[in-house]
Protein backbone atom coordinates (compact mmCIF):
# COMPACT_ATOMS: atom_id res chain seq x y z
CA UNK A 1 0.00 0.00 0.00
CA UNK A 2 1.37 3.88 -0.82
CA UNK A 3 0.11 7.10 0.87
CA UNK A 4 -2.49 8.97 -0.90
CA UNK A 5 -0.87 11.56 -2.63
CA UNK A 6 -1.96 14.69 -3.83
CA UNK A 7 -4.35 14.45 -6.86
CA UNK A 8 -3.29 17.55 -9.46
CA UNK A 9 -6.56 17.21 -11.46
CA UNK A 10 -8.07 19.25 -8.37
CA UNK A 11 -5.90 21.79 -9.24
CA UNK A 12 -6.23 21.82 -13.10
CA UNK A 13 -9.84 22.54 -12.41
CA UNK A 14 -9.21 26.17 -11.50
CA UNK A 15 -7.58 26.12 -14.68
CA UNK A 16 -9.96 24.94 -16.75
CA UNK A 17 -13.11 25.99 -15.17
CA UNK A 18 -11.38 29.85 -15.76
CA UNK A 19 -10.64 29.58 -19.46
CA UNK A 20 -14.37 27.98 -19.89
CA UNK A 21 -15.78 30.98 -18.24
CA UNK A 22 -13.59 33.55 -20.03
CA UNK A 23 -14.18 31.96 -23.35
CA UNK A 24 -17.97 31.12 -23.05
CA UNK A 25 -18.25 35.43 -22.99
CA UNK A 26 -17.97 34.99 -26.80
CA UNK A 27 -20.45 32.13 -27.53
CA UNK A 28 -21.82 33.31 -30.69
CA UNK A 29 -19.69 36.25 -31.04
CA UNK A 30 -18.43 35.55 -33.90
CA UNK A 31 -15.01 35.64 -33.16
CA UNK A 32 -12.94 32.75 -33.29
CA UNK A 33 -9.55 34.44 -31.85
CA UNK A 34 -11.16 36.38 -29.11
CA UNK A 35 -12.69 32.91 -27.81
CA UNK A 36 -9.17 31.28 -27.80
CA UNK A 37 -7.56 34.53 -26.46
CA UNK A 38 -9.55 34.92 -23.59
CA UNK A 39 -8.91 31.36 -22.16
CA UNK A 40 -5.39 31.79 -22.76
CA UNK A 41 -5.52 35.15 -20.68
CA UNK A 42 -7.41 32.85 -18.08
CA UNK A 43 -5.29 29.82 -17.93
CA UNK A 44 -2.32 32.23 -18.02
CA UNK A 45 -3.55 33.32 -14.50
CA UNK A 46 -4.30 30.61 -12.64
CA UNK A 47 -1.42 28.34 -13.58
CA UNK A 48 0.86 29.87 -11.59
CA UNK A 49 -0.88 28.55 -8.76
CA UNK A 50 -0.60 24.87 -9.62
CA UNK A 51 2.22 23.75 -7.85
CA UNK A 52 4.14 21.82 -10.29
CA UNK A 53 7.23 21.74 -13.06
CA UNK A 54 5.18 21.57 -16.01
CA UNK A 55 6.30 21.84 -19.69
CA UNK A 56 4.00 22.08 -22.97
CA UNK A 57 4.08 19.50 -25.09
CA UNK A 58 1.06 19.35 -26.70
CA UNK A 59 0.04 23.16 -27.04
CA UNK A 60 -2.91 23.13 -29.38
CA UNK A 61 -2.93 26.47 -32.21
CA UNK A 62 0.22 24.83 -34.52
CA UNK A 63 -2.26 24.23 -37.20
CA UNK A 64 -4.67 27.45 -36.68
CA UNK A 65 -1.88 29.35 -35.42
CA UNK A 66 -4.40 30.41 -32.47
CA UNK A 67 -2.83 32.43 -29.77
CA UNK A 68 -1.35 29.72 -27.76
CA UNK A 69 0.15 27.99 -24.85
CA UNK A 70 3.36 27.44 -26.62
CA UNK A 71 4.95 24.06 -26.73
CA UNK A 72 8.14 24.08 -24.48
CA UNK A 73 6.29 26.79 -22.41
CA UNK A 74 6.79 26.16 -18.58
CA UNK A 75 3.94 26.15 -16.83
CA UNK A 76 2.96 26.02 -13.01
CA UNK A 77 4.97 27.28 -9.93
CA UNK A 78 8.46 25.83 -10.84
CA UNK A 79 8.03 23.16 -7.98
CA UNK A 80 8.12 19.22 -8.56
CA UNK A 81 6.68 17.43 -9.20
CA UNK A 82 7.90 17.54 -13.18
CA UNK A 83 5.41 16.81 -15.76
CA UNK A 84 4.12 16.59 -19.34
CA UNK A 85 1.09 19.73 -19.76
CA UNK A 86 -0.95 18.76 -22.74
CA UNK A 87 -3.39 22.32 -22.97
CA UNK A 88 -6.54 22.87 -25.41
CA UNK A 89 -8.20 26.70 -24.14
CA UNK A 90 -10.54 25.84 -25.56
CA UNK A 91 -11.14 22.56 -28.18
CA UNK A 92 -14.14 23.87 -30.11
CA UNK A 93 -13.35 27.56 -30.52
CA UNK A 94 -15.24 27.69 -34.16
CA UNK A 95 -17.80 25.86 -32.14
CA UNK A 96 -18.42 28.82 -29.15
CA UNK A 97 -17.90 31.39 -31.61
CA UNK A 98 -20.83 30.17 -33.83
CA UNK A 99 -22.87 28.86 -30.90
CA UNK A 100 -22.30 25.08 -31.77
CA UNK A 101 -22.37 22.87 -28.98
CA UNK A 102 -19.77 20.60 -27.65
CA UNK A 103 -16.52 23.02 -26.52
CA UNK A 104 -14.41 22.18 -23.89
CA UNK A 105 -12.14 23.88 -21.77
CA UNK A 106 -8.89 20.80 -21.16
CA UNK A 107 -6.03 20.58 -19.38
CA UNK A 108 -4.15 17.35 -18.89
CA UNK A 109 -0.35 16.05 -17.19
CA UNK A 110 1.25 13.04 -16.94
CA UNK A 111 4.93 12.25 -15.74
CA UNK A 112 7.77 14.10 -17.84
CA UNK A 113 8.92 12.55 -20.70
CA UNK A 114 5.41 10.65 -21.50
CA UNK A 115 3.54 11.94 -24.14
CA UNK A 116 4.25 11.59 -27.85
CA UNK A 117 4.93 14.84 -29.65
CA UNK A 118 3.67 14.35 -33.25
CA UNK A 119 5.55 17.66 -34.31
CA UNK A 120 4.07 19.03 -37.20
CA UNK A 121 2.29 16.24 -37.99
CA UNK A 122 -1.00 17.25 -37.26
CA UNK A 123 -3.83 15.05 -37.73
CA UNK A 124 -4.36 11.49 -36.95
CA UNK A 125 -7.10 8.81 -38.09
CA UNK A 126 -8.93 7.69 -34.84
CA UNK A 127 -10.64 5.27 -33.29
CA UNK A 128 -11.86 5.39 -29.27
CA UNK A 129 -13.99 3.39 -27.02
CA UNK A 130 -14.77 2.85 -23.43
CA UNK A 131 -14.04 0.21 -21.18
CA UNK A 132 -16.31 -2.39 -22.03
CA UNK A 133 -14.79 -2.52 -25.47
CA UNK A 134 -10.81 -2.24 -24.13
CA UNK A 135 -8.89 -5.00 -26.12
CA UNK A 136 -11.38 -5.55 -29.21
CA UNK A 137 -10.74 -2.96 -31.63
CA UNK A 138 -7.86 -2.64 -34.18
CA UNK A 139 -7.07 0.06 -36.48
CA UNK A 140 -5.23 -2.08 -39.10
CA UNK A 141 -8.77 -4.13 -39.63
CA UNK A 142 -11.98 -2.39 -41.30
CA UNK A 143 -13.99 -0.71 -39.92
CA UNK A 144 -17.18 -3.45 -40.04
CA UNK A 145 -14.88 -5.63 -38.15
CA UNK A 146 -14.51 -3.09 -35.49
CA UNK A 147 -18.34 -2.13 -35.13
CA UNK A 148 -18.87 -6.05 -35.19
CA UNK A 149 -16.10 -6.26 -32.38
CA UNK A 150 -17.78 -3.62 -30.16
CA UNK A 151 -20.92 -4.09 -30.43
CA UNK A 152 -20.40 -7.77 -29.57
CA UNK A 153 -18.80 -6.46 -26.46
CA UNK A 154 -21.32 -4.08 -25.41
CA UNK A 155 -23.64 -7.03 -25.74
CA UNK A 156 -26.08 -4.61 -28.81
CA UNK A 157 -26.37 -5.61 -32.64
CA UNK A 158 -24.14 -3.33 -34.95
CA UNK A 159 -27.49 -1.52 -35.98
CA UNK A 160 -27.51 -0.16 -32.04
CA UNK A 161 -24.15 1.78 -32.41
CA UNK A 162 -23.69 4.96 -32.61
CA UNK A 163 -19.97 5.92 -34.22
CA UNK A 164 -19.38 9.51 -33.93
CA UNK A 165 -16.97 11.14 -36.49
CA UNK A 166 -15.60 14.21 -37.56
CA UNK A 167 -17.63 16.00 -40.12
CA UNK A 168 -14.83 16.30 -42.96
CA UNK A 169 -14.59 15.36 -46.59
CA UNK A 170 -11.62 13.26 -45.38
CA UNK A 171 -13.90 11.20 -43.06
CA UNK A 172 -16.20 10.09 -45.88
CA UNK A 173 -14.80 6.86 -46.39
CA UNK A 174 -15.24 6.77 -42.23
CA UNK A 175 -18.77 7.68 -42.82
CA UNK A 176 -19.59 5.10 -45.99
CA UNK A 177 -17.95 2.00 -44.03
CA UNK A 178 -20.23 2.93 -41.22
CA UNK A 179 -23.84 3.21 -43.00
CA UNK A 180 -22.56 0.44 -45.03
CA UNK A 181 -22.76 -1.44 -41.56
CA UNK A 182 -25.51 -0.38 -40.48
CA UNK A 183 -24.79 1.83 -37.45
CA UNK A 184 -25.80 4.80 -36.80
CA UNK A 185 -23.79 8.11 -37.10
CA UNK A 186 -23.82 11.43 -35.08
CA UNK A 187 -21.66 13.85 -37.16
CA UNK A 188 -19.97 16.86 -34.95
CA UNK A 189 -18.09 19.80 -36.25
CA UNK A 190 -16.07 19.73 -34.38
CA UNK A 191 -14.64 18.90 -30.50
CA UNK A 192 -13.48 15.06 -30.90
CA UNK A 193 -11.87 15.06 -27.44
CA UNK A 194 -15.08 15.49 -25.61
CA UNK A 195 -16.47 12.63 -28.62
CA UNK A 196 -13.48 10.53 -27.41
CA UNK A 197 -14.09 10.68 -23.93
CA UNK A 198 -18.29 10.04 -24.99
CA UNK A 199 -17.29 6.48 -25.71
CA UNK A 200 -16.02 5.82 -22.27
CA UNK A 201 -18.87 7.05 -20.28
CA UNK A 202 -21.61 4.81 -19.87
CA UNK A 203 -24.64 7.16 -20.34
CA UNK A 204 -23.61 9.34 -23.43
CA UNK A 205 -25.32 7.47 -26.05
CA UNK A 206 -21.66 7.25 -27.76
CA UNK A 207 -20.06 4.18 -28.46
CA UNK A 208 -17.14 4.37 -30.37
CA UNK A 209 -14.86 7.40 -32.53
CA UNK A 210 -13.77 6.80 -36.07
CA UNK A 211 -11.95 9.03 -37.95
CA UNK A 212 -9.56 11.49 -38.82
CA UNK A 213 -8.66 14.34 -36.05
CA UNK A 214 -6.01 16.58 -34.84
CA UNK A 215 -2.79 14.93 -33.42
CA UNK A 216 -2.54 16.95 -30.11
CA UNK A 217 -6.41 16.32 -29.24
CA UNK A 218 -5.47 12.64 -29.79
CA UNK A 219 -2.89 13.16 -27.05
CA UNK A 220 -4.81 15.23 -24.58
CA UNK A 221 -7.77 12.18 -25.50
CA UNK A 222 -5.51 9.42 -24.54
CA UNK A 223 -5.04 11.24 -21.41
CA UNK A 224 -8.48 11.10 -20.41
CA UNK A 225 -9.19 7.74 -21.50
CA UNK A 226 -6.20 6.28 -19.76
CA UNK A 227 -7.81 7.64 -16.32
CA UNK A 228 -11.39 6.67 -17.21
CA UNK A 229 -10.82 3.74 -18.84
CA UNK A 230 -11.31 2.63 -22.23
CA UNK A 231 -8.63 2.06 -25.34
CA UNK A 232 -7.95 4.58 -28.41
CA UNK A 233 -5.65 3.43 -31.50
CA UNK A 234 -4.04 6.20 -33.88
CA UNK A 235 -2.14 6.08 -36.91
CA UNK A 236 -0.46 9.84 -37.95
CA UNK A 237 -1.78 10.70 -41.04
CA UNK A 238 0.10 13.19 -43.50
CA UNK A 239 -2.10 15.57 -45.59
CA UNK A 240 0.49 16.20 -48.82
CA UNK A 241 3.91 15.25 -50.03
CA UNK A 242 5.76 17.70 -48.04
CA UNK A 243 4.35 16.29 -44.80
CA UNK A 244 5.47 12.79 -45.99
CA UNK A 245 8.78 14.09 -46.68
CA UNK A 246 8.72 15.91 -42.92
CA UNK A 247 8.02 12.48 -40.97
CA UNK A 248 10.43 10.63 -43.31
CA UNK A 249 13.06 13.33 -42.41
CA UNK A 250 12.19 13.04 -38.26
CA UNK A 251 11.41 9.39 -38.11
CA UNK A 252 8.18 9.59 -38.03
CA UNK A 253 6.05 6.24 -38.98
CA UNK A 254 3.19 7.22 -40.93
CA UNK A 255 2.01 3.25 -41.28
CA UNK A 256 2.31 1.76 -37.79
CA UNK A 257 -0.60 1.82 -35.17
CA UNK A 258 -0.08 4.40 -31.80
CA UNK A 259 -1.97 2.85 -29.01
CA UNK A 260 -2.51 4.05 -25.36
CA UNK A 261 1.32 3.61 -24.48
CA UNK A 262 2.18 4.96 -27.52
CA UNK A 263 0.33 8.28 -26.74
CA UNK A 264 0.82 8.82 -23.10
CA UNK A 265 3.64 6.13 -21.17
CA UNK A 266 2.44 7.12 -17.73
CA UNK A 267 0.81 5.22 -14.91
CA UNK A 268 0.29 9.47 -13.30
CA UNK A 269 -2.15 10.78 -15.52
CA UNK A 270 -4.11 13.53 -14.49
CA UNK A 271 -7.30 15.34 -16.63
CA UNK A 272 -9.57 18.26 -15.86
CA UNK A 273 -12.17 19.34 -19.10
CA UNK A 274 -15.00 22.22 -18.00
CA UNK A 275 -17.55 22.67 -20.62
CA UNK A 276 -17.85 25.78 -22.43
CA UNK A 277 -20.66 25.24 -24.31
CA UNK A 278 -23.36 22.48 -23.64
CA UNK A 279 -22.43 19.14 -25.74
CA UNK A 280 -22.42 15.41 -24.80
CA UNK A 281 -20.24 15.30 -22.05
CA UNK A 282 -20.72 18.42 -20.16
CA UNK A 283 -22.97 21.13 -19.85
CA UNK A 284 -21.47 24.79 -20.86
CA UNK A 285 -21.13 28.23 -18.99
CA UNK A 286 -24.18 29.58 -17.31
CA UNK A 287 -24.41 33.00 -16.20
CA UNK A 288 -26.35 34.23 -13.33
CA UNK A 289 -26.58 37.38 -11.86
CA UNK A 290 -23.89 37.34 -10.33
CA UNK A 291 -21.72 34.83 -11.31
CA UNK A 292 -21.59 31.93 -13.22
CA UNK A 293 -22.29 28.03 -12.98
CA UNK A 294 -19.52 25.68 -14.24
CA UNK A 295 -19.58 21.74 -14.90
CA UNK A 296 -15.67 20.01 -14.59
CA UNK A 297 -15.18 16.49 -14.91
CA UNK A 298 -11.99 15.66 -13.59
CA UNK A 299 -9.87 12.70 -13.79
CA UNK A 300 -6.90 10.42 -11.98
CA UNK A 301 -5.67 7.34 -13.81
CA UNK A 302 -3.85 6.44 -10.60
CA UNK A 303 -7.05 5.95 -8.32
CA UNK A 304 -9.84 5.75 -11.72
CA UNK A 305 -11.35 8.21 -9.47
CA UNK A 306 -14.12 10.41 -12.12
CA UNK A 307 -15.47 13.10 -10.42
CA UNK A 308 -17.93 15.53 -11.98
CA UNK A 309 -17.91 18.94 -10.54
CA UNK A 310 -20.52 21.41 -10.64
CA UNK A 311 -19.21 24.75 -8.59
CA UNK A 312 -20.66 28.35 -8.46
CA UNK A 313 -18.61 31.23 -8.82
CA UNK A 314 -18.67 35.09 -7.42
CA UNK A 315 -17.62 37.31 -9.99
CA UNK A 316 -18.08 40.45 -7.50
CA UNK A 317 -15.25 38.25 -5.32
CA UNK A 318 -13.27 36.86 -8.04
CA UNK A 319 -12.81 40.19 -9.30
CA UNK A 320 -10.52 40.66 -6.25
CA UNK A 321 -7.90 38.49 -8.42
CA UNK A 322 -8.52 38.82 -11.99
CA UNK A 323 -10.66 40.20 -14.51
CA UNK A 324 -10.79 37.61 -17.33
CA UNK A 325 -14.53 36.76 -16.05
CA UNK A 326 -15.85 40.38 -16.67
CA UNK A 327 -18.25 40.66 -20.42
CA UNK A 328 -16.52 42.14 -23.21
CA UNK A 329 -19.42 44.47 -23.79
C1 LIG B 1 -10.42 18.11 -34.41
C2 LIG B 1 -11.30 18.83 -33.42
C3 LIG B 1 -10.86 20.23 -33.12
O1 LIG B 1 -9.53 20.23 -35.11
O2 LIG B 1 -9.34 17.46 -33.83
C4 LIG B 1 -10.04 19.00 -35.57
O3 LIG B 1 -11.40 18.15 -32.21
C5 LIG B 1 -9.21 18.44 -36.67
O4 LIG B 1 -8.78 19.40 -37.62
O5 LIG B 1 -11.87 20.89 -32.39
P1 LIG B 1 -9.65 20.23 -38.70
O6 LIG B 1 -10.59 21.13 -37.98
O7 LIG B 1 -8.60 20.99 -39.48
O8 LIG B 1 -10.37 19.25 -39.55
C6 LIG B 1 -10.49 21.00 -34.40
O9 LIG B 1 -11.61 21.17 -35.24
C7 LIG B 1 -9.97 22.39 -34.02
O10 LIG B 1 -8.63 22.53 -34.09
Amino acid sequence: MTEPRRNLALDLVRVTEAAAMAAARHQGRGDKEAVDRAAVDAMRNILPTVEMDGIVVIGEGEKDAAPMLGNGERVGSGDPPQMDVAVDPVDGTRLTAEGGPGALAVMALATRGSMLAPGRLVYMDKIAVGEPARGQIDLDAPIPHNLRQVARALDKDVADLTAIILDRPRNQPHIDAVRAAGARIRLIRDGDISAAIATAVPDSGIDILLGIGGSPEAVTAACALQCIGGEMQTRLWARDDSEREYAAAAGLDLHGVIGMRGLVDSEDVFFAATGVTSGELLDGVRYTADGAETHTVVMRSYTGTVRFIRATHRFDRLGKITDAYDPPR
